[in-house]
C-alpha cells in the first residue's frame, strides 16, 4: 500500500488566478522599458541628474542606498558603478575625509562588497572605536558585518558588538524616535544581506512614504511606479504560467503530490525579480513545480524499484523505454522530457547551442541524490552530517536552478558554456543554504511522516546532542554558508558571472523568506498566502 502525507489542495485554482490577474497590460518577453508612462522617463532622467550632481561622498552614499533598498537600483546600472568605481579609486583619500563617521564608512564598505567591488576589512580601521550614541551608524556597521568573509574576525565580532548594542538601545527606553525603532528592530530581526528583495523592497518603500522628509520626493514615486509595474507584469506572468500548469493537467494525475503552481512562481521572482528575467521564470516556474512532483514521488508515494527505475531512465534520457514505469511515472517523465527538451529548442533556436546536455545533467543529479536518499530511508541508515549534506546540497534541487539561470542568461556563450563542467563554486554554499533552512522548517513533518534523517537529525546523532543543541549547531553551520557565499560573490569578473551569482544569493535569500514562519510551501495557508498577495496581487497606493 503506498503512502500519502495528505497535502492541502491548492489555494488558487487556475479560474480564481486569471481573475486576480485580468487586468494587467500585456507580458512581452522582450523587456523593452516602455512599459511605463512618460513621467516614469521624467522621473528617471531626474533621479540621474540628482546622482551626478555635486555633493558630499556620504549623501551620494545614501542615494545608492536608496536606489537599491527601494529595487531600483537595476535602471541605474551603470550610473551606480560609475560612480562607485570612482570612489573606490579614492579609497585612500576617503578613509581620511570620513574622520570618524561610522556610518559612512560602513556603508561605503557594504555597498562597495554589493557591487563587487573589492574592500578589505582593514581598510576599515574604525569598526572597534565606534561612538556607541551614533545608532545609525551602529546600525550601517551591522548591516555592513554580514557581507564579512570567514576569515574576516574584526567583521565577526562587529557583528555580536553591534547585535548586542543595538539589542540594549530596544531594550531600554533610550530609543525614542518611533521610525528609528522600527528600523532596528527590522534589521535585528534579519539583516538585509539575508533578505528577499522584493519583500524588503516594499517594506522600505513604506518606511520611506511614512518618512517622507528623509528622501527626494521623485526617487519614492519612481520607485512607487516601477513596484507597481512589475507587479503588473508578475500578474501578467502568473496567469500565463498558471494556464500552462492548467493545460499540462499533470496535478489530477499524480493527486498524492502537492500542487503550488503560484507558490511555485512566487519563488522565481525570489531569484530574478528583474523583468528581463521573465523567461527564466516560465523555466524555473515549470521547474519547481516538477521538482516537488518527483520529490513527492520518492519521498512518499514512489516504491523502491520504481524509484531505481524512474533514475535509470532520467539517465538515459530515453523516452523510448517509459513503458516499462508504471503509469504514473510514464506521465511525469514525459512531462518533465517534454518540458526540458523545450526550453533547450528555444535556446538553440536563438542563439544556436546546444544546452541540453547541462540541463540533462541537473535533473540526473536531482534524481540520483533522491535516490541516495530513498536507499537511506528504506535501509534505516541515519548518515554522519557530512555525508548526508554531500547529498543534500544536491537533492534541494537549486543546482537545476543555477543551471539554468546559467544557460538561459543573455550573456551566456557557446565558450562560457563550456567552462560550464562542474558546477561553479557559489553553488555549493548557495545550495547548502537552501538545504539548511528547508530542514529546519520542514524536518519535524517528515521524520514524522517517515523520511531520511535531515541534517537536524544527522547532527543529533552523530554528535549526541538534544534536538535543541542540533538546531543551534545548523543555524551556526547557515552563518558559515553565508560567509562561503560572501567571499566568493566578491571575486566576481564577468557579467555572467555576476548574474549566475546574483541569483544564486536570491535562492539563499528566497528559502530564507519561505521558511521563516514554518513550511511555507507545503503549508501555505498561512504567512505565505499574505506574502502573495502583498508581492503579486497588492498595488502599493
Ligand atoms: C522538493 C521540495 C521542497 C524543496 C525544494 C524547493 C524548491 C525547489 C523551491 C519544496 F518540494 O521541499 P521538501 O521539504 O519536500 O524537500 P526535501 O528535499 O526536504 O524532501
Ligand atoms: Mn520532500
Ligand atoms: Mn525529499
Ligand atoms: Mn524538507
Ligand atoms: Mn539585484
Amino acid at each position: 500500500s503506498r503512502r500519502s502525507a495528505n497535502y492541502q489542495p491548492s489555494l488558487w485554482t487556475d479560474d480564481h488566478i486569471q481573475a486576480l490577474t485580468a487586468n494587467s497590460p500585456a507580458v512581452s518577453r522582450q523587456y523593452n522599458g516602455t512599459m511605463q508612462s512618460s513621467s516614469f522617463d521624467y522621473l528617471h532622467e531626474r533621479i540621474r541628474k540628482v546622482m551626478w550632481e555635486e555633493k558630499e561622498v556620504e549623501e551620494q552614499l545614501r542615494l545608492i542606498d536608496q536606489l537599491q533598498q527601494l529595487g531600483v537600483a537595476y535602471h541605474f546600472r551603470k550610473d551606480i558603478a560609475d560612480s562607485l568605481t570612482a570612489l573606490h579609486a579614492s579609497l585612500e583619500d576617503l578613509s581620511w575625509k570620513f574622520g570618524d563617521s561610522l556610518h559612512a564608512s560602513a556603508l561605503l564598505f557594504r555597498l562597495l562588497r554589493q557591487n563587487n567591488l573589492s574592500i578589505s576589512q582593514d581598510e576599515r580601521g574604525h569598526f572597534t572605536e565606534c561612538l556607541k550614541s551614533d545608532v545609525e551608524g551602529m546600525l550601517a556597521l551591522y548591516e555592513a558585518s554580514y557581507f564579512a568573509k570567514e576569515e574576516e574576525e574584526v567583521l565577526h565580532e562587529a557583528t555580536e558588538f553591534t547585535i548586542e548594542h543595538l539589542k540594549g538601545l530596544l531594550e531600554s527606553s533610550r530609543l525614542v524616535d518611533g521610525m528609528v525603532r522600527e528600523k532596528v528592530g527590522h534589521a535585528l530581526e534579519l539583516p538585509l544581506n539575508w533578505r528577499m528583495e522584493r519583500w524588503h523592497t516594499k517594506w522600505f518603500i513604506g518606511v520611506c512614504q511614512r518618512e517622507a522628509m528623509s528622501i527626494n520626493p521623485n526617487l519614492l514615486e519612481f520607485a512607487i511606479l516601477d513596484f507597481n509595474a512589475l507587479q503588473s507584469i508578475y500578474k501578467k506572468e502568473l496567469g500565463a504560467v498558471s494556464r500552462w500548469w492548467t493545460e499540462l493537467g499533470l496535478a489530477e494525475k499524480l493527486p498524492f503530490s502537492r500542487d503550488r503552481l503560484a507558490e511555485s512562481y512566487l519563488w522565481t521572482v525570489g531569484w530574478a525579480f528583474e523583468p528581463q528575467y521573465w523567461s527564466f521564470r516560465e523555466a524555473q516556474t515549470k521547474g519547481v513545480c516538477f521538482v516537488t512532483m518527483i520529490d513527492d514521488v520518492y519521498d512518499v508515494y514512489g516504491t523502491l524499484d520504481e524509484l531505481q527505475l524512474f533514475t535509470h531512465l532520467i539517465d538515459r534520457w530515453d523516452v523510448n523505454a517509459i513503458d516499462e514505469l508504471p503509469d504514473y511515472m510514464k506521465i511525469l517523465f514525459l512531462a518533465i522530457f517534454n518540458t526540458v527538451n523545450d526550453a533547450a529548442y528555444e535556446i538553440m533556436k536563438h542563439k544556436g547551442f546546444n544546452v541540453l546536455p547541462y540541463l540533462k545533467r541537473a535533473w540526473v543529479d536531482l534524481c540520483k541524490a533522491y535516490l541516495v536518499e530513498a536507499k537511506w530511508y528504506h535501509s534505516g541508515y541515519t548518515p554522519t552530517l557530512d555525508e548526508y549534506l554531500d547529498n543534500a546540497w544536491m537533492s534541494i534541487s537549486v543546482h537545476v536552478t543555477l543551471t539554468s539561470a546559467y544557460c538561459m542568461a543573455e550573456e551566456s556563450t557557446q565558450r562560457e558554456l563550456s567552462g560550464f563542467s562542474y558546477y561553479p563554486a557559489i553553488a555549493k554554499p548557495s545550495c547548502t543554504l537552501a538545504r539548511l533552512y528547508d530542514d529546519i522548517a520542514t524536518s519535524s513533518a517528515e521524520i514524522e511522516r517517515g523520511d531520511v534523517p535531515k541534517s537536524i537529525q544527522c547532527c543529533m546523532h552523530e554528535r549526541g546532542v538534544s534536538e535543541a543543541v542540533a538546531r543551534r549547531q545548523i543555524k551556526e553551520l547557515i552563518k558559515a554558508n553565508w560567509r562561503c557565499i560572501n567571499r566568493d560573490y566578491d571575486a566576481t569578473t564577468t557579467s555572467l558571472e555576476g548574474h549566475l551569482k546574483r541569483v544564486a544569493i536570491n535562492v539563499a535569500r528566497t528559502f530564507q523568506f519561505f521558511y521563516q514562519h514554518g513550511d511555507g510551501y507545503g503549508e501555505d495557508h498561512g504567512e505565505t498566502k499574505n506574502q502573495l498577495m502583498s508581492l503579486l496581487m497588492n498595488p502599493i497606493v
